[in-house]
């Protein structure tokens, strides 16, 4: 097996020209080959390799965070992980809510995938102000499906057990969310940092707010010790391609098992920050059209989840948990609805919780936005950024006095005309 090395633009056609599955997709003559490094994430290389016949995207892991350097180590292993979490969520979600894996290897931790085109991500059509009708029905039922249908409600227990075990090694990108997003935004903690010294004060409330310090150790416990179901990991608008008429989820490096409402928040967080750094690039303009669809995109992509969630609990309840044999084999169909409302307002209550928490990290933590930190004016980007702050304090502390997506939905529009 050969060792790993990292790809570069140069090294790339010879290294993958004698992966038929790549030759096919692309051209055997690897010298008509253009390749880009395309990569701006956090973590990884990505590039682009077109010829004359398609394209391809190849994405390649490094044995350390792409944003900080080789002083922070990562294992390659991630792209183990995300390769396995690709095939299940296609398998679960179905065939195109994923891109397409042509080839995997371990050794080199790189995946060569469809080239989606012309997909952009999410989020810079976002603060482009484009409002991208199919993503809140998308992504609401990928949700549904991907978090029911690898959980102890549908798998067969013994497989599930095994699937858990496989997935818990992939603890150091765990590590990095139990570190990043519950815990450094609520202390000085080195990797910090604010880009406005105007939310200093703010900053300060924050970190001296024992009920907020609480709930996020609360939520960091059910992220670390609930392993209910195989999660993206890390499902924010930055990991979601987009045309007008397709959705494509990338990126789940960070797939393990953990609480189903993670994913919803963290996903759903990602909108209402948007909504909050909209009038930071109005230039001119007014974006009250966008501001409405991305509160439309959070009705619609929470309401299109639990439609679909209650419609496989209703129809593919074969795992382990709340067994039709006592309920509706008993006759008691209306045990299974009552059970079906509570699991529901539980994962309504802690996607609130891990919203508000993933609002707080966006801005104060390591990794930031681009939707706040393209806002060139300090006083108008601390102004959204405050925004965002309040509102994911208010929905972490009092998630449990939240009953509708709605009632969220009137809180955001109350602190962002503030
Ligand atoms: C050091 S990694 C920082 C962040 O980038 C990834 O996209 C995850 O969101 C992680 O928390
Ligand atoms: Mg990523």
């Amino acid at each position: 097996m050969d060792s790993f090395k990292a790809l570069t633009v140069e090294t790339l056609p010879r290294r993958l020209g004698e992966v038929t599955v790549v030759a096919d997709r692309v051209g055997a003559d690897t010298s008509t080959w253009k390749v880009r490094e395309v990569g701006d994430g956090n973590l990884n290389l990505v590039f682009i390799v077109e010829g004359p016949v398609g394209a391809v995207v190849v994405k390649q892991a490094l044995p350390y965070v792409r944003l900080v350097g080789d002083s922070w180590p990562l294992p390659l292993k991630r792209s183990f992980f995300e390769y396995h979490a690709l095939t299940r969520q296609e398998a679960r979600a179905g065939v195109g809510t994923v891109p397409k894996i042509y080839h995997f290897d371990h050794a080199q931790a790189l995946i060569v995938m469809e080239y989606l085109e012309p997909h952009i991500i999410l989020r810079k059509a976002l603060i482009q102000g484009r409002q991208l009708p199919r993503v809140g029905r998308d992504l609401g039922l990928f949700m549904a499906r991907t978090l029911f249908r690898g959980s102890d409600l549908s798998m067969e227990t013994r497989q599930r057990k095994a699937d858990v075990a496989l997935f818990a090694d992939n603890a150091e990108l765990c590590d990095i969310t139990e570190n990043l997003v519950f815990s450094d935004p609520y202390f000085d903690a080195k990797l910090n940092r604010h880009t406005s010294p105007q939310l200093d004060p703010v900053v300060a409330q924050l970190r001296a707010d024992r009920d907020l310090k609480v709930e996020a150790q609360r939520l960091k416990h059910a992220f670390a010790a609930n392993a209910e179901t195989l999660l993206h990991g890390d499902l924010h608008t930055g990991s979601i391609m987009v045309t007008e008429e397709d959705t494509r989820m990338i990126d789940p490096e960070f797939a393990f098992y953990g609480p189903m409402a993670f994913d919803v928040g963290m996903a759903l967080a990602n909108f209402w920050m948007s909504y909050f750094s909209q009038r930071g690039h109005e230039e001119g303009s007014s974006r009250e059209s966008v501001r409405d669809y991305l509160l439309g995109t959070v009705v619609e992509a929470w309401s299109v989840f639990r439609t679909e969630f209650s419609h496989l609990w209703r129809t593919e309840r074969t795992g382990i948990l709340y067994q039709k044999s006592l309920f509706e084999d008993q006759g008691d169909v209306l045990a299974s609805e009552q059970a079906l409302d509570q699991v529901l307002h539980a994962l309504f209550q802690d996607m609130l919780g891990f919203a508000g928490i993933e609002c707080h990290r966006r801005i104060l933590g390591l990794a930031h936005n681009a939707d706040f930190e393209t806002i060139e004016d300090a006083d108008l980007r601390a102004s959204c950024e405050s925004k965002a702050l309040r509102f994911g304090r208010h929905i972490v502390v009092n998630r449990r006095q939240i009953h509708s997506i709605e009632e969220v939905n009137a809180l955001a529009r109350l602190i962002e005309k503030e």
